[in-house]
Order: C-alpha cells, then structure tokens, then sequence
C-alpha cells in the first residue's frame, strides 16, 4: 500500500506540474460518470451534492488501496504477479485518459511515471523480506525451535523505509500541489489579460493555395512546434516580470510588463524553426507576433561600439547568443508577448519571449527572457553553442512537399501535389518540382505576404500508374537556388532537397 501510494503521489505531481488538467484518478472518475446512465448520476448529485466526484474519487482512493495491499500480498510468492496488477490499473488510467476531450500524448506521462515508481518502491521493499523469508524457512526447516529471531533486522528495515517512502509521498504530492496552483493562477491571469493594441487578423487574402493537407499558412497556437530544455516551463506572473538590459550599454534599463504594454506595439507574420528541423521535417511554424521593436529598447540603452552579440537567459537557465545586428536592424525582431492575437501560451514563453526573423530559435527566440547581456560573441558562450552549434544560427532556405504524403496511393491521373518554402527575412521568389529526376517544373505559390514568413506552393501534374519520387527545390529573392547537397541539422541546420516516394494505380 505504500508503493502504491508513492506512485499515486508522483503520478499526481507530475500531472499538476504539467498542468495536465487532473491527475489520472480524477480522469477515471470522470470516466466513471460519463459511463454511468444519466438517470443515476442525477440520484447521486442529489443525495450527495457538489460532493459527488469528490465521494466518488474517494471511492476509487479505497479500491486501489485494496488492490495495492492485494498487490503487496501477490509479491510474497512472485515479481509477476503484482506487476500485472499494477498493469491493469495504469491501462484503466490510460483508457480514462484517451477518453477526455481532446488528449495529447504527454497526458499518459503522469500514468508511466506512477507506474514506474509501484514497480520501484515494490520491489525495495519487499525485495529484503522475501529473502528473508526464505532463510527464515530454510532456518526452521533445519531446527524447528529457532524462533524466529534472525527475521528482526529485516523488518525493522522494512518498517523504516516504509515509514520514509509515505512521508516522501505526502511531501511530493503536497509539493505537486503548490506548484500546480501556482500554474493555474498564472494561466488563470493570462486568460484574463487585456493586450491594447495587439489585433487577431485572419491570415491574409491569397496565402492559401487551397490544397487540403498542406499544413495551414497561419499555424493555430495549440500545433505550433514546442522546443525547451526546461522539464517544467516556468510560470510567471505578469506582475513579476522583469527584464534587464545591461553590459555594454550607456544606460541600464529595467523593463517591467507594465512599460511595454504602455509601448508602442509592432505586429508581424514570421515564420520561426527549429536548427533541428530535418529536411522535410515539422519543427516550423508561422503566427501572427505582437510585440515591442528590441532596436528601439537597445538604441535608448545605448549600444557600445564593438558589442556584436546580445546573451539573452530565460527566466529558467536557458540561454542564447543573438547577432546584435539582427536586434537593431530594421526588421520586426521584437519582445513579444502575443502570438496569433492571444497572450504568449506558457509554453510558448509567457509572459514575454524574444522574436527575430531570419534566425533560428536556438540563436534568437528565447522564451521567458529575463536578461540581455550586451556583449562581444568572443566573451560569451550559450547553451547551444556550447554544444557544438554554431553561432549566427541563420535560417536556411528549404522547402517541403505535404501532399502527397510518404508512401500515398492514389489513382493515376491528374493529381494536385503542394507544400511549402521558407527563406525568412529574404524570401521565396520560386518553387519547383521534379518528378522521377524529370526536368524542374515550376509551381505556383501563394500569396508571401511578407518575406518574414513561408509561402505554399502547389501544381498539377500527370502521374502514371507505378512508383514514383517527387523532389522539391525552391529559390530565393536573391535568385540562390536551393541546394540538394545534403547536410545534417549539426551544427546550422539541415539542407538538401525533400523527395517524397508514393504510388500510383
Ligand atoms: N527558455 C528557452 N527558450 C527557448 C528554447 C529553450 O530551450 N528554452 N529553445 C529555443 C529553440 S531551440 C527553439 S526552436 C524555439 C522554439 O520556440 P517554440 O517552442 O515557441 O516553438 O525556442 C527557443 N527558445
Ligand atoms: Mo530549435
């Protein structure tokens, strides 16, 4: 019972720092209702009130502490056997999971985690006692009198981790539910907040070429890519946010949320990627950012002749190097605090992250920033860089085919194939395609918009009956053809040009 008590503990702190909505149990007691016909959930709320999930999670607290105390019972004779009933429950956990509204795979973290530290605490406990157990045996069987002196020790173990893995559980869980509070407040503030001047356009007129499947231009808040080293995202109030600009500056200056909601705000398309991104991959996503120019903040600091780079840190450790010329230049590189018209998601760097078009986000878009370094790239070094990235971290051109997907079978014929291409900051002047190492065709792309964000493209060709390979290459405003040579995403990110093998019949 107390294993399962330590795996009830860590599965829940791990659910309320994920701010997952509740921990599994709740989950199956949700699903407990949604199964019960309608007429007796009714009966219950009215004999029970507001309390009846509450009596109902209590319920289920009970039954798992009797099939954890079975579960304790089955490990005296076999490894096995507990396990499976350890299985068992952590598969209802699962299904009560896939059962809510809209789940996404990292809800089942909290079930694995559960199911790891049962197997974990049931083994050191028991694994002492049931070797003890044997000698014990073996013992009498060889002089039926002993009385059992020799199974003390044992015990007196038992009892003592026993006893530190129940207080460890109630510190864990009481630990998850701070934490988790302290989430759901700043995601409760979030929601709240009133941004003055920040709009939620619709992606413009013309940017879609109208093909389904192609990934959509402007890329919802909830499927944009996630990329952090932080295991639990900070959470920051508004209110205790601050940012530093200091270093090689004239003027330090302090910033607090309430200074750049008071500024003027600047609004863009980018489209931001991953250096991880693999040809062809998915790590890149295109929103609409509000946010305040860095060149205006960085000009009334004050810039020191000879700083080149900016070492921005995030609120949790991360760091990043940023080409100083990318900060002041006239792009829209920015302190954004809205993504497609909302306040930035948590995830995405509440209540404030950095934003340049053109660069990598593991150069430039620092999440949860808190702290500009003006400097020289020779004095400082960054989380990335330090692991053999390099530097400047500028996006590489690239293109991608969406339709048709890997492996597709589709009549032969006339057939619609799109996807899209990227150059931020210069821009994608052409798209072409070749299909089984035929001629470059050219494609017809949608409206760019800006040269910050990507553009689709898309064609028809004429496909016969059989196996084929598509490959895609695109071509910047400054006329640079995209290259096939092939090269890995360590240490600037990857090249070379996307094929797609399918079928026709
Ligand atoms: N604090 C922090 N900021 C970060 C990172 C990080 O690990 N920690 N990753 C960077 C990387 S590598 C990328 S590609 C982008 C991803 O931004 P997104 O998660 O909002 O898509 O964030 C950047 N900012
Ligand atoms: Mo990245």
């Amino acid at each position: 019972m107390v294993a399962g008590t330590a795996g009830l503990a860590t599965s829940y702190f791990v659910a309320m720092v994920m701010t997952i909505r509740e921990s599994p149990v709740v989950a199956v007691a949700e699903l407990v209702i949604r199964l019960t016909p309608g007429a007796v959930v009714e009966r219950a709320i009215r004999v029970l009130g507001h309390h009846d999930k509450t009596f109902l999670v209590i319920v289920l607290l009970v039954i798992l502490g009797l099939l954890f105390a079975w579960a304790g019972r089955l490990a005296r004779r076999s490894w096995w056997k507990p396990l499976t009933v350890f299985a068992a429950i952590a598969g209802l956990g699962l299904v009560a999971i896939a059962a809510q509204y809209d789940p996404r795979l990292t809800d089942v973290l909290p079930i694995l985690v559960g199911f790891v530290t049962w197997v974990v605490c049931l083994s050191v406990l028991t694994d002492a006692l049931r070797s003890e157990e044997r000698r014990a045996a073996r013992a009498e069987a060889a002089d039926p009198d002993d009385p059992g002196e020799s199974r003390r020790p044992a015990r007196r173990g038992f009892l003592l981790g026993a006893g530190l893995m129940a207080v460890a559980s109630v510190g864990v869980a009481a630990l998850g539910r701070v934490l988790g509070q302290g989430r759901r407040h700043v995601e409760e503030t979030r929601r709240l907040l009133r941004l003055p001047g920040v709009s939620e356009p619709d992606a413009p007129a013309g940017v879609s070429v109208g093909l389904e499947g192609v990934s959509p231009w402007r890329t919802p808040n909830d499927s944009f890519y996630l990329i952090h080293t932080a295991l639990i995202p900070p959470a920051i109030e508004p209110k205790d946010w601050q940012l530093r600009i200091h270093g090689m500056v004239d003027r330090e200056v302090v910033l607090t949320y309430a200074d750049l909601m008071a500024r003027e705000t600047t609004e863009a398309w980018v489209t931001l990627n991953c250096v991880s991104n693999p040809v062809g991959g998915l790590l890149i996503g295109n929103a609409w950012w509000s946010g305040v120019r860095t060149a205006d903040l960085l000009r009334e600091a004050g810039v020191h002749d000879g700083a080149d780079a900016v070492l921005q840190t995030s609120d949790d450790g991360w760091t990043c190097g940023t080409p100083l010329a990318a900060l002041t230049d006239d792009r829209d590189a920015m302190l954004a605090i809205a993504m497609n018209g909302q306040a930035l998601p948590i995830d995405h760097g509440f209540p404030v992250r950095t934003l340049v078009p053109g660069l990598y986000g593991y150069v430039s878009a620092c999440k949860w920033v808190v702290d500009w370094e003006v400097s020289r790239f020779e004095d400082i070094s960054a989380y990335w860089t330090q692991r053999g990235w390099g530097e400047l971290g500028p996006v590489k051109m690239s293109s991608r085919i969406d339709v048709p997907r890997r492996e597709d079978e589709f009549d032969a014929g006339e057939k619609r194939v799109g996807g899209v291409a990227w150059a931020q900051h210069t821009g994608i002047s052409a798209v072409e395609v070749s299909l089984d190492g035929g001629a470059w065709q050219t494609t017809e792309l949608g409206n760019a918009e800006t040269i910050d964000s990507w553009v689709q493209w898309s064609t028809t060709l004429t496909i016969e009956e059989g196996d084929h390979v598509l490959r895609v290459r695109a071509t910047d405003n400054t006329g640079l053809v995209q290259t096939g040579a092939e090269a890995d995403v360590l240490p600037d990110g990857a090249t070379g040009w996307h094929e797609v093998h399918f079928n026709a019949v």
